[in-house]
């Protein structure tokens, strides 16, 4: 039972039949490769004990699909050791559904399981994984496994919890390079924040107090002082970085150099890692760089098309990786050897300058997957890992289609993505309570151990709106997106506790599972906004109300409690109990498990499958189990 990691996800050998406790509700205990070679092959028999326990009942028969004809042609259950059990062979990395036939006329779910779903006839049925050993061909079946593998005194990237400081909205330390540019309304206009101000933060201990250890800043280099026409028709600045204009300079509305230097060391000094955004698919018009080589760009004229993103060409495919964003960013032309090898020199060049742990690079889908592919060689070749592997962590901005992100996360290209397609369901689910817990362990089912490496899991981020929108008591906006561009719609603070709490219980989600949690500036304290540019106000530091400090307070308890506990990052996660509104799981590491529970509604909810006794780490209180109520919008994080 004790695990092994090999690989970026946590590896475990399940015992074939660890009983109903096993179970899940539908594969979602992902195992990976196992040790020296000893896996199990997808398919592989498996001896699995169904259990029914012992009353005046003169038969059970286990129905189910476990064989074609199996729900018409049960199979009986035997008195054994005091219960009725029956072992079958079922195949390794499966998933049986099923019900039992008591005394042939009373059809009920396994009572020793608390996993079901919706039979589809009004009723429930039961459900439960087969896995008797770590399969050979990646967690969850489906990965092409990484070659992560932190040895001792390296930095292990699944303990990192991931702060995006958006620069310019987060901190302003030196009012003095302020500097709004011309004709830019202020939610479009730079605002202020610079390294100076982040460097106060580190230092005084934010970041350490919500857990953070990890964080992510807005793209480093020069971009110029102009305004451009965003899509929307509102002219904007470069206050994003989003528009590099000169590759080798820091944005002086940020610092210099020696400054974003210090914010790096500082963050060292407290084990904090930095990743810096690096946006590589297109310069801004006035880089030196289109007018002397302006064979590395591509044109914005693609045989008679006037080739932006979105009009003349497509944002997808082809299309999608040459076309220019708007008519003043030159697209990179990555084909072309030279260039690639100019922006890979570039990006090893921010490296060594400032020591920095990691990238986050934007808008992978848009750039030939060559360069991510050189960038991780020459990583690999000149930069010094010895205390951790330099993580790079991408974005796709896909909601549905989960092969998208997957196929550029591997050891040679892409550590991570950001998870969307879970932002999506922890937000449909959780948050808008949309569907039923059901169907968000339905989708984990399938995406625990899906991509082979470490994902970057999050609610919230400066794309789409602020995340508190979708937990409002009527919540506006759709899932994926919560309304986009939006200038006009700009929502205040709700003025209710519950909405924070629904907050928490997504921060609870992703501070007790795998992946690397990320927290988008802000959200901690549930800041109110619409689409970008509105989901970028700077960030509050005063004048917060009881609501939002008691949000950063849980957010600071669950960085902790994650920090404490690797179980939580590191271990497999195994449902334990669903019901329309509760969900619970238990995540396990060797010895250690630690068991989460939550209740998405508004109402007093049951809950089963817990330890007879624990202590919440919430409260520190005692706690008594296996069942309990769950008072609404509430969790529970056990541990022995
Ligand atoms: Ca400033
Ligand atoms: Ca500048
Ligand atoms: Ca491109």
């Amino acid at each position: 039972m004790r695990p092994v990691f090999l690989h970026g996800l946590a590896l475990a050998l399940l015992a074939c039949d660890a009983g109903v406790s096993d179970s899940s509700g539908g594969g979602g205990a992902g195992a990976g490769a196992g040790q020296g070679g000893a896996c199990v092959e997808a398919g592989a028999p498996c001896q699995i004990t169904f259990h029914y326990p012992l009353g005046s009942e003169q038969s059970v028969e286990l129905r189910g699909d476990f064989a074609p004809d199996g729900w018409d042609n049960g199979i009986p259950l035997e008195i054994d050791a005091g219960e009725w059990r029956i072992t079958l062979s079922l195949p390794n990395d499966s998933v049986v559904r099923y019900k039992y036939l008591v005394d042939g006329s009373e059809w009920v779910t396994d009572p020793t399981n608390p996993v079901q779903e919706d039979d589809g006839l009004g009723g429930l049925q039961s459900v439960r994984s087969v896995s008797c050993g770590a399969s050979c061909d990646g967690a969850g079946g489906q990965g092409e496994g990484g070659s992560y593998n932190p040895g001792p005194g390296e930095f292990d990237w699944r303990s990192a919890v991931l702060y995006f400081v958006f620069v310019d909205r987060f901190a302003n330390g030196d009012p003095a390079n302020d500097d709004p540019v011309a004709g830019v309304e202020t939610p479009a206009n730079y605002q202020g924040g610079d390294y100076a101000g982040l460097l106060e933060q580190i230092e005084a201990g934010y970041f350490d107090d919500l857990g953070v250890n990890a964080l992510w800043l807005t793209v480093p280099a020069d971009n110029p002082g102009v305004s451009g026409p965003g899509s929307d028709g509102h002219a904007y600045s470069a206050y994003h970085g989003y528009w590099p204009s000169n590759l080798e300079a820091v944005e002086e509305h940020f610092g210099d150099m020696a400054l974003l230097k210090q914010v790096v060391d500082a963050a060292h000094e407290r084990g904090i890692k930095v990743l810096l955004d690096y946006a590589m698919n297109h310069v801004h018009i006035d880089n030196p760089l289109f007018t002397e080589q302006p064979d590395w760009f591509w044109p914005l004229d693609f045989d008679g098309r006037y080739c932006v993103c979105g009009d003349g060409c497509s944002w997808d495919g082809y299309d999608g990786r040459r076309c220019w964003f708007r008519d003043y960013l030159p697209d990179w032309n990555f084909q072309n050897p030279q260039a690639r090898a100019a922006s890979i020199d570039n990006a090893l060049w921010w490296i060594q300058q400032t020591g920095i742990d990691g990238y986050r690079l934007d808008a992978i889908k848009h750039i030939e997957t060559v360069w991510v592919e050189e960038l991780r060689q020459r990583v690999n070749a000149e930069v010094d890992q010895t205390t951790g592997r330099f993580y790079m962590v991408g974005e796709t901005f896909e909601t549905g289609n989960r092969d998208v992100i997957r196929q550029y996360v591997g050891s040679d290209l892409l550590d991570g993505q950001f998870d969307f397609p879970l932002r999506g369901a922890i937000v449909e689910h959780v948050l808008r309570r949309s569907g039923t817990m059901f169907d968000l362990d339905n989708f984990l089912a399938t995406n625990d151990g899906y991509y082979p490496g470490i994902m970057s899991t999050f609610i919230g981020n400066h794309d789409i709106a602020r995340v508190i929108q979708t937990a409002l008591d009527q919540p506006w906006g759709t899932w994926d997106n919560g309304g986009s561009s939006n200038w006009t719609n700009t929502p205040s603070l709700p003025t209710n506790r519950a909405p924070f709490e629904r907050l928490a219980l997504g921060f609870t989600f992703l501070m007790t599972t795998q992946g690397i949690p990320l927290i988008y500036y802000g959200d901690e304290i549930g800041m109110a906004g619409s689409g970008d540019p509105d989901n970028r106000r700077f960030m509050q530091w005063t004048g917060t109300t009881a609501d939002q400090d008691w949000l950063r307070e849980q957010v600071q308890l669950l960085g902790q409690i994650r920090k404490d506990n690797p179980a939580l990052w590191r271990g497999i996660r195994i449902t334990v109990y669903v019901s329309n509104d509760v969900y619970a799981y238990r995540m396990t590491d060797g010895e250690d498990v630690v068991h989460v529970a939550f209740n998405r509604s508004d109402t007093l909810q049951p809950v089963e499958g817990l330890p007879p006794e624990a202590t919440d780490l919430l409260t520190g209180e005692p706690f008594t189990g296996p069942t309990s109520m769950l008072p609404p919008r509430s969790a529970l994080i056990l541990a022995p």
